[in-house]
């Protein structure tokens, strides 16, 4: 019988993993809570920018392997991939996990899986099981001592990579967390229905923290880079240059400097360990602090060539969090464009080929969206944000004679 499986959250990570679940054969529901999101993929679109998920959404939709409704319906498998913000605090907020974990609740029965993908701190699986076992008095549910449950409950950290993500959700190894082996068993056996990479089983907590680890593993590197860009800026080195030299080193693989860390992982999970353990976590939490210190350093830095060059209008190249994708969450891009749009107002061309129009913060700023173009033939100041390729090809002779501030080095020599 074809397996039913029920999504709840259409972001960057539900809707294209409700894709590929589809395309593995079985019958996916996909739930979202605003209705012009299930309107677009009912409609065979997609309302985000993601390599090659527009075709794959279309041609699931069509062959009627794939739908979106606002409800959750009773279904084998359900996975929870909604976001999980901090507060102003940098406490982790799991409402929407337990929100979304309160409208399963009813459509569960004997013998459903339900798993989380959503990031979440230490101990998020437990907390979706009470919340499922206080609304679902009549179904049993795992209780950690291997009782026989009628509902499994599991937890595995999606870790694909933006613009690269129908690839990286077929390839990659996963880490499966059951709150129970069995449990584990179960998830393990769902994903090899469409994951190739390992399917390894772990328990829900090892399984939590092992995500909130990658991203710091890797904030922390990109925070060295960081850091030595500045030292270098203060040694007037190259920083690209001298990263080049040390990676020759058969054991030195140092990351690339940039104007910060963005998007809503990376910059956002480290401090779910912070917050878990703050008189312990130190590297973590410094390496957080020197990757957001960067966006104020880099529009320190835009700023004093903008005033050196006070006759020149001003190119701000991209906002989105990196490069060849439309995601502006967390972007220090966004961040340092939006401060130099307040102080230089009308001065300031953006220029983003993954947006249709300027986002809000720069309203009443006299900033206006350009195309890459027009900023080149009006601006005598251009601060590369982001490495779009388009901004890779811009050719030496369109730069020449420009003041240039590239936090990413990709116009170097
Ligand atoms: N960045 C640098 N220098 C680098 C690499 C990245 O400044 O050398 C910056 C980027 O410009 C961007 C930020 O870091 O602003 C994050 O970009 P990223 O490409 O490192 O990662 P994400 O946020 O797109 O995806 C990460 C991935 N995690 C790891 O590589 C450990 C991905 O595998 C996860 O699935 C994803 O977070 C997630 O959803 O958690």
């Amino acid at each position: 019988m074809t397996q039913s499986v029920c999504i709840v959250g259409l972001g960057y990570i539900g809707l294209p993993t409700a894709a590929v679940i589809a395309r593995s054969g079985a019958s996916v529901l996909g739930v979202d809570i605003r209705p012009a999101v299930v309107d677009t993929i009912n409609a065979g679109n997609i309302h985000i920018e993601e390599a090659n998920l527009d075709s794959l959404v279309r041609e699931m939709v069509q062959a009627g392997a794939l739908r979106a409704a606002t409800a959750p319906e009773p279904s084998d498998v359900f996975i929870l991939a909604v976001p999980t913000p901090f507060t102003d605090g940098h406490a982790p907020d799991i409402t929407y996990v337990l929100e979304a974990t309160r409208s399963i609740a009813p459509a569960l029965r004997r013998g459903s899986l339900v798993i989380v993908e959503s990031t979440c701190p230490v101990g998020t699986t437990e907390a979706v099981r009470d919340v499922l076992r206080d609304a679902r008095p009549d179904l049993v549910f795992p209780d950690g001592s291997g009782n026989a449950a009628d509902v499994c409950v599991a937890y595995c950290p999606e870790r694909v990579l933006p613009g690269k993500i129908l690839d990286e959700l077929v390839s990659n190894d996963r880490s499966i967390g059951g709150l129970s082996p069995a449990c584990a068993a179960r998830a393990v056996a769902f994903y090899r229905g469409f994951v190739a990479g390992e399917c390894i089983a772990t328990t829900a907590r090892a399984a939590e923290m092992c995500k909130l680890v990658e991203n710091s593993f890797r904030d922390v590197n990109i925070a060295f880079a960081n850091e030595l860009s500045v030292v270098c800026d203060t040694l007037d080195l190259d920083v690209w240059e001298v990263i080049r030299l040390a990676n020759r080193h058969p054991r030195v693989n140092i990351l690339q400097p940039g104007p910060g860390v963005g998007g809503h992982c990376i910059a956002v999970d480290p401090w779910f360990i912070v917050h878990s353990d703050p008189a312990n976590a130190r590297l973590i939490k410094t390496a957080r602090e020197v990757n957001d210190g960067k966006a104020h350093y880099s529009f320190a830095r835009a700023a004093a060539l903008a005033d050196a060059n006070p006759d020149a209008a001003i190119a701000c190249l991209g906002l989105a969090f990196k490069a060849n994708i439309d995601d502006l969450r967390e972007s220090p891009a966004l961040e340092i464009a939006v401060e130099l749009a307040r102080k230089y107002g009308s001065r300031v061309r953006v220029v983003e080929p993954h947006v249709a129009a300027l986002p809000k913060d720069f309203d009443g700023t006299g900033a206006m969206l350009a195309t890459l173009d027009q900023a080149l033939a009006d601006c005598g100041m251009l601060v590369v944000l982001v490495d779009h390729n388009e901004f890779k090809t811009v050719p030496a002779e369109a730069r020449a004679g420009k003041a240039i501030y590239d936090t990413r080095g990709i116009w170097r020599g």
